[in-house]
């Protein structure tokens, strides 16, 4: 097995397939489908780490949007491969499913969400260049649109190894060329904390900074998983020094976690697959929580940390204010749920299990300081959690009792099919006034929301269900949470949620408190894609009655010249909208609220690991990190989440 050569590659099918349906293997041709490429490239390279055979891979953005990944690994084979009587490279380049995973036993981990292997990144390239050194020997080949130029050759002798990679991802295929770096950037940081000693460098040709230099940087992690909680959790306030560490392994499954408290109330575990954030969890997860809950309970009963409670301790009195990383490498992953980003093998729960149990338990007794300040957190987390029942039950109790039980505040929609109907939640009376008078009453509801909300990422959980517009906005989706904290989706009434702000910085402030309500109390409305951000017009320019609205700088200066059709353009007369109330009902249709002309932008999270992040950042207590991200963000006119 260890001795792998050319032989070894199985060949299964072609990549016509590829370029016919290539959503079925990459998700999409959008913006997600365009940058999987760069992954599945990378994680070939990763799974050559991996094996200890490469420490460094460089991803360049070429100035043409072409993606180039080298690494310094043995270099894929390039010998002939008997049975396809062709190199070993044009094997692994052209057939599906021969790269990514070449054969069990041979590698151990092998990411990519779809697992495609770099075939497919080649089917969907018009232009692809690999180059091969080793044994003192450069090889070239070239393809385009999955199809070979001219066979391996020999270029030269080299004294480095490694594979160098350069695909240009074809434009027939893709919706979407342009490369984001940030996107890029999150994802190899995000492969350097979980890799740890992989440097991951990026770097972009297409822009110079003010210093002259291209854009790049360097992602390199040593403490890997202890350095992720640090970075996710670097606007939290932790409750004990250090984070808690576990790293095992037992019957080929590798498992890693690191955990810190913090002083708020959120709970946040994020685990991961080889590489894949798991974001549905799975077995690995379940396994994780059962051995929390396990030794943290039985820590505290023998210890009388517990004594005073005049209730049962619960397991998510455990894992409130904690941010928890776990990451397990197994070598046949079953994926499952929606959207396949849960883990199904059942054998995995009893190995995170048994490894985190052993690993918690002895830290327990060896840090007593901190198991002390642990218990004190989660003593008042029960507490806590008892008054937040009550009133959360008095909300959904509300929605029971008293008639349609809806907010007297909301000017429903006639229609009672959620499919169709809208909720727009909007900031202030004023402005709800306007939005009422405008709207179609057929499917459009109206909620106006009184000022700013409660900063939700601050509040313990029962302040939140006790927040009048909180409840507001409960009752009139018409779901609460169970339980576990997930929605009764079933109940959903709107399917269509659309947050209309003033475009202004009080605006996107209230958008910003909204959403981060939405994020951490419904996330899964943002997940099922239901959460929109209307888009009202910036301006309005006209020349006698005839007029244009603007969403931009540039749109109104186009807006202008037309109007002053190459004239005067002092006569054309612009009106700034500095809020939805200057707007008359009428304007406010048909400019942000009739289906037929406004555009609405949906809510999606990129990355759930860097969501957490920044809502702790910006909404968080700690000003040093928050200043520094919006100084570094300022550039951006918005916050991608
Ligand atoms: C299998 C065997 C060998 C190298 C690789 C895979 C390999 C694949 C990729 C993909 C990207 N970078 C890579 N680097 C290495 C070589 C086995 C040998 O030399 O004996």
């Amino acid at each position: 097995m260890s001795d792998y050569g050319a032989d070894n590659i199985q060949v299964l099918e072609g990549l016509e397939a590829v370029r016919k349906r290539p959503a079925m293997y990459i998700g999409d041709v959008g913006f997600k489908g365009l940058h999987h490429l760069v992954y599945e490239v990378v994680d070939n390279s990763i799974d050559e780490a991996l094996a200890g055979h490469c420490d460094t891979i460089d991803v360049i953005i070429n100035e043409d949007n072409s993606i180039t990944v080298q690494d310094n690994g043995r270099g894929i084979p390039v010998a002939m491969h008997t049975k396809e009587k062709r190199s070993a490279l044009e094997v692994v380049m052209t057939v599906l499913h021969a790269g990514g995973k070449f054969d069990k036993g041979s590698y151990k981990v092998s990411g990519g969400l779809h697992g495609v292997g770099v075939s497919c990144v080649n089917a969907l390239s018009s232009a692809v260049k690999v180059e091969v050194e080793r044994d003192g020997k450069k090889y070239e080949q070239e393809y385009e649109r999955g199809k070979p130029v001219y066979t391996v050759r020999e270029i030269g002798s080299t004294d480095r190894r490694g594979t160098t990679t350069t695909f240009k991802p074809d434009h027939e295929i893709f919706t979407i060329l342009e490369y984001k770096y940030e996107t890029l950037a999150n994802r190899l940081r995000e492969l350097s904390f979980l890799n740890k000693g992989i440097h991951l460098n990026l770097k972009d040709l297409r822009n110079k900074d003010e210093n002259g230099e291209f854009i790049q940087e360097e992602f390199f992690s040593e403490g890997g998983l202890i350095e992720f909680v640090q970075y996710l959790d670097m606007a939290r306030t932790p409750l004990i020094p250090e984070p808690i560490y576990v790293e095992g392994e037992r019957d080929d499954v590798q498992v890693e976690l690191a955990l810190q408290y913090n002083t708020t109330y959120n709970e946040n575990i994020h685990s991961y697959v080889n590489n894949i954030n798991t974001i549905e969890g799975g077995t690995h997860v379940s396994g994780f929580r059962r051995a929390m809950t396990r030794v943290f309970k039985s820590y505290g009963e023998k210890n009388g940390f517990f004594k005073k409670l005049k209730f049962a301790i619960s397991g998510d009195d455990f894992r409130e204010g904690m941010t928890a990383l776990l990451s397990i490498k197994v070598p046949e992953p079953q994926f499952e749920g929606q959207t396949k980003t849960k883990l199904g093998n059942s054998e995995v729960t009893g190995i995170v299990e048994t490894i985190s149990s052993s690993a918690l338990s002895n830290f327990l007794e060896e840090n007593p300081t901190a198991a002390r300040a642990i218990m004190g957190k989660v003593v008042l987390a029960a507490t806590a959690r008892h008054a937040a029942r009550k009133a959360r039950d008095m909300v959904q109790r509300k929605g029971a009792m008293s008639g349609s039980g809806l907010p007297g505040k909301l000017a429903d929609c006639s229609s009672r099919d959620p499919e169709v109907s809208e909720l727009f939640l909007v900031e202030g009376d004023s402005a709800g006034g306007t939005a009422k008078q405008g709207r179609d009453r057929m499917f459009q509801a109206i909620l106006p929301l009184r000022g700013k909300i409660l900063n939700v990422e601050k509040a313990m959980e029962h302040k939140i269900y006790e927040n009048e517009e909180i409840k507001n906005i409960f009752t009139a989706l018409g779901v609460h949470h169970r339980d576990d904290k997930s929605l009764n989706m079933d109940k959903l009434r709107y399917k269509k949620i659309i947050i209309m702000c003033d475009a202004d910085v009080d605006g996107s402030h209230i958008s910003t408190l909204i959403l981060t309500f939405y994020f951490r109390q419904m996330k899964e409305l943002v997940e099922q894609g239901l959460v929109y951000i209307a888009q009202p017009p910036l301006y309005r320019v006209s020349k006698g009655k005839d007029f244009q609205y603007c969403w931009s700088e540039e749109d109104r200066e186009s807006g202008v010249d037309r109007l002053a059709k190459g004239g005067n353009r002092d006569s054309v007369k612009i009106q700034r909208y500095k809020g939805l109330g200057e707007m008359n009902a009428e304007q406010l249709w048909e400019t942000t609220m009739d289906p037929d002309t406004r555009t609405l932008r949906r809510v999606t999270i990129e990355s759930a690991v860097e969501a957490d992040r920044v809502f702790a950042m910006l909404m968080g207590d700690e000003v040093p990190p928050r200043r520094e991200f919006i100084e570094t963000h300022a550039k951006y006119a918005k916050i991608d989440i």
